[in-house]
């Protein structure tokens, strides 16, 4: 109990000085479009079209990203980046990474939820080269605050500490796809507590049902 306790004080601590105002969590995905395989929007530009065609490719026949989908993917792409140190996307990664973006709770990653999830590791993707001062392929503690800044959320040292024992190796450095898994958790969060937060109060009231919906499926 005491244990217990001193954990989610710890927790607390950490969170009570934090500013919600402050994180500029990306902008959720649209809601869901139909999507037909010859359609496509009329509007759309060349790059979107193209992205269109990479997402038919990759998604298949049912025309969502599955976990196992979107790990082959992250992993084939993954593996021309030398520079970015990793292990390799595991596939438990990828199952959290589809529930945090799953707005529609379809169990996998629709176009728009794709979509947004890819250009949001493109833009972390950018930060996490930018900020890896040393060029050793993973982000050091002394990088992490600097590129976590720079994606858009300014934390507390104390914050900072707790997702480097979380998402970092003993040296506390950490390879690129933990960092993609904790800024898409981060910014997920961000984002639940800002839809949480109607009022802009900067606290939020949920009720077990609602805190056991958000927690565990993500
Ligand atoms: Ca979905
Ligand atoms: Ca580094």
């Amino acid at each position: 109990m005491f244990l217990a306790k001193s954990i989610i004080g710890g927790i607390l601590d950490a969170v009570s000085q934090i500013d919600p105002g402050q994180f500029s969590s990306s902008q959720p995905p649209p809601p869901r479009r139909p999507l037909l395989h010859a359609q496509s929007p009329q509007n759309e530009s060349d790059e979107e079209r193209q992205f269109r065609k990479v997402f038919q490719q990759l998604a298949g026949d049912d025309m969502e990203v599955s976990p196992n989908e979107l790990m082959n993917i992250l992993n084939k792409i993954i593996s021309k980046h030398r520079d970015l140190k990793t292990n390799g996307f595991s596939l438990e990664s990828c199952r959290s990474m589809v529930a945090l973006m799953d707005g529609d709770s379809s169990g996998k990653l629709g176009f728009e939820e794709f979509k947004h999830l890819w250009n949001n590791i493109k833009r972390w993707q950018g930060i996490f080269k930018q900020y890896d001062a040393d060029h050793s392929g993973t982000i050091g503690a002394d990088e992490l605050p600097g590129a976590f800044r720079a994606a858009g959320f300014p934390l507390s040292d104390q914050l900072f500490k707790m997702i480097i024992r979380r998402y970092s190796d003993e040296s506390s450095n950490m390879d690129f796809d933990s960092f993609i898994g904790c800024l898409v958790r981060l910014d997920a969060m961000c984002h639940a507590f800002k839809i949480l937060d109607k009022d802009k109060s900067g606290t939020v009231k949920v009720n077990i049902k609602e805190w056991l919906q958000l927690t565990m499926y993500s």
